[in-house]
């Protein structure tokens, strides 16, 4: 099995997803993770793009099986290796589904853009990205009052296990500080995302592509080439150089 990844929030999802899973008694003997260089443009690349079509990480490859997309990838993982992480039958596993395809389809998105508008589009002026600003900011913090309301007595996203509700969830709610959206005086948000943090699956899941004294505190260093690179990923000549027929390996 191939795990395709680079250290982000949809990568981390993945790398939690396996550290979790080893933790629980699936060793996984023959992962091999191998990082793409996004903001080099590997993505792009011919290989990759036989992975993940759709030219974004992560992406998993099993005995020739290939499937990109990080929920379906959880999903896929928590099927073939069952666990508390995913149940199996239909009522407790559709109530895990629903908060993936939540995250997938809201809280990804919307964490992504607004990311990218606060860190990211350097080459758009304040006055053409104020919209945008408060729309993703506005629609992230209603995502974070659903998550809140969904946390009122509830130790993780199910109830009190840890699934992969969480693991979709987890990466993108604990870089808030990145992306700008506060959960500061959001208590249930709060404690939940130290809640998981102390799990050790969560832990060593984090430590993949990132130096372990940099997981909850980048250097100024990471600072500085995060923010290029994301504002090489995020201009809009990255989808123009993703849209050309070439396939080339840029
Ligand atoms: N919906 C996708 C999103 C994947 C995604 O946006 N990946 C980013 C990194 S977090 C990426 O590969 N970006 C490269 C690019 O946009 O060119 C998933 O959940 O897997």
């Amino acid at each position: 099995m191939r795990l395709l990844m680079a250290p982000t929030p949809n990568g981390w999802k993945v790398s939690i997803m396996i550290e979790e899973l080893r933790g629980l008694g699936h060793p996984l003997p023959d992962l091999a993770v191998e990082f793409v260089n996004i903001m080099k443009g590997e993505q792009f690349g011919a290989d990759f793009m036989k992975v993940s079509p759709n030219q974004k990480i992560p992406a998993l490859e099993d005995e020739g099986f290939c499937l990109m997309e990080s929920c379906a990838i959880l999903e896929y993982l928590g099927e073939k290796f069952p666990s508390t992480l995913l149940p199996l039958q239909r009522e407790p596993k559709f109530e895990v589904l629903q908060w993936v395809y939540w995250q997938a389809a809201n809280v990804g998105p919307v964490f992504g853009n607004k990311l990218s508008y606060t860190r990211y589009m350097d080459d758009v002026d304040a006055a053409a990205k104020a919209h945008p600003m408060e729309r993703f900011a506005k629609e992230a913090q209603r995502l974070m009052s659903v998550l809140s309301r969904r946390l009122d007595g509830r130790d993780f996203v199910c109830g009190n296990e840890f699934t992969i509700a969480d693991i979709a969830l987890y990466p993108w709610v604990r870089g808030w500080k990145w992306s700008k959206i506060p959960i500061v005086g959001i208590p249930n948000i709060e404690a939940w995302v130290d809640r998981v943090r102390t799990r050790p699956g969560v832990d060593r899941g984090l430590a993949y592509g990132i130096p372990r004294e940099e997981i909850d505190q980048w250097s100024e260093a990471r600072k500085n080439r995060t923010a290029a690179g994301g504002s090489v990923i995020a201009a809009n000549a990255n989808l123009e150089r993703g849209s050309t027929d070439r396939n080339s390996d840029t």
